[in-house]
């Protein structure tokens, strides 16, 4: 049996202590050694947590990974760290340094992940406005000073990405969704024949407990080629969509837009910019329809689009719960919640804490130890408890938790947790794992 009774007294400066030894100044690894550079949404997790302890630190963290923003409007998923652990795969292979679109002086991985950004301004506002004096004049200032590069983020994402209005953003690699290696994956990649990919050698299987808990080498060599085909037309935009074997409309991405969108209009109308808050509020709105419009009326649950094959997505994974991100439509939600908080969710009864597994554990690709396969990832429940509290869904953010400080006191703030004996997986001391904690303690 993992996990133990909550003690915030010391989970609270364990969980710091986490994010203190992953701090290098102004940007925090997502993890000490298996990831030791910046990744875009973990450090809008990172700051949130941080924002509990030191306000002015979260602004560094969303200023830091913000100079890495693309003149698109891209915001890359990774902002390496000169002199930083390795990491594979590294800058070298991803080929962006001549990329004119990206910033000189920094480099940077050529995909993006889900625009949690705009939540966590929201949060660093929040906790300036709490705490007044200095925390209050430079959360207002930085927000001011950042408006823009966020609008242009989301901008981007709603012209690159879903140049057809469909209300979804394309994805052209599964670790732009973040759920890397999610059975929502399968099929489109079991339909990529990969090309000529140099020669490799991993490095993420030398930091975990065991490599099965990591994506197979087959996966690994999907991946590569895909890099190798968007490097080979320079990251450009136009030319990705007709390049790539992996173009997929991702609905939890498209949730997170929906949602993010929402926050930046408020904040946008705080600042008297009528027209960017017009604009956000009618993005958050687009994207929430499209999410709602890719419902199976049987499961309850959102679907990715696979574009090349022309098919709905089926496995029953955690992103099926999008329109509990997106938010808003009245009929659905409910609905949602009540399958999340059902017996082939956070109610199965085998499971050691009420938290959902990435994969349901009914669903036949449910694998109880493999990343995104089925383990309970806590920064998605922090995300979820969010959504819950702005929807006012308050049974469902006390299970979440009640549950999530209960998981998180075992203090190893693993990168997931296997979802029927509790065990820690992946990386120990995750940043956004410690972030989640510090935020869930409030
Ligand atoms: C590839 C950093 C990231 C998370 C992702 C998670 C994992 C990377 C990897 O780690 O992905 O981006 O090497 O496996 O899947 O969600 O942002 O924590």
């Amino acid at each position: 049996m993992f996990g133990t009774m909550l003690d915030a007294g010391v989970l609270r400066p364990a969980a710091v202590e986490v994010l203190r030894r992953n701090d290098l100044g102004t940007v925090t690894t997502a993890a000490p050694d298996l990831y030791p550079h910046q990744w875009s949404w973990d450090a809008a997790f990172v700051s949130i947590g941080l924002a509990r302890v030191d306000v002015r630190r979260a602004i560094t963290e969303l200023r830091s990974l913000l100079s890495a923003q693309w003149s698109t409007g891209m915001i890359p998923h990774i902002v390496f760290s000169p002199g930083a652990g390795d990491y594979f795969p590294g800058p070298d292979r991803w080929g962006t340094d001549d990329v004119t679109a990206k910033p000189a002086g920094v480099r940077t991985s050529g995909i993006c992940q889900p625009p949690v950004h705009a939540i966590a301004l929201r949060h660093i506002l929040e906790r300036g406005r709490e705490n007044g004096g200095a925390d209050l004049d430079a959360a207002e200032a930085f927000v001011a000073e950042t408006l823009d590069g966020w609008l242009a983020w989301h901008r981007w994402l709603a012209e690159a990405r879903d140049p057809d209005g469909v209300g979804l953003v394309e994805i052209h690699h599964s670790w732009e969704s973040g759920f890397d290696n999610s059975p929502r994956w399968d099929a489109p990649y079991a339909r990529i024949t990969p090309g000529e990919v140099p020669a490799f050698v991993r490095r993420d299987t030398l930091h975990v407990g065991s490599s099965a808990e990591r994506p197979t080498d087959e996966e690994y060599t999907r991946y590569l080629w895909l890099v190798e085909q968007m490097r080979s037309v320079g990251y450009d935009d136009a030319r990705m969509p007709g390049t790539v074997d992996f173009r997929v409309r991702d609905v939890f991405f498209s949730g997170v837009l929906a949602a993010a969108a929402e926050v930046l209009a408020g904040i946008a109308a705080e600042l008297g910019r009528a027209r960017d808050a017009a604009e956000q509020r009618a993005m958050a709105a687009r994207f929430r329809a499209g999410v709602a419009a890719t419902v199976d009326p049987v499961t309850g649950l959102a679907r990715d689009y696979d574009v090349h094959a022309q098919e709905w997505i089926g496995p029953l994974t955690a992103a099926g719960f999008a329109p509990l991100v997106a938010g808003g439509d009245p009929d659905l939600l409910p609905r949602q919640r009540a399958i999340l908080l059902g017996d082939d969710w956070m109610g199965h009864p085998a499971l050691r804490f009420p938290l959902p597994p990435s994969t349901s554990p009914v669903s036949p690709g449910f694998r109880r130890r493999t990343y995104w396969r089925g383990p309970v990832w806590p920064f998605l429940n922090l995300l979820l408890g969010w959504c819950s509290a702005r929807d006012s869904a308050w049974e469902l953010r006390s299970v979440l938790r009640d549950a999530s400080l209960e998981q998180l006191g075992d203090l190893t703030f693993a990168e997931y947790y296997e979802p029927i004996t509790g065990e820690p997986l992946g990386s120990h001391s995750q940043a956004w794992t410690a972030a989640a904690a510090l935020e869930w303690l409030g």
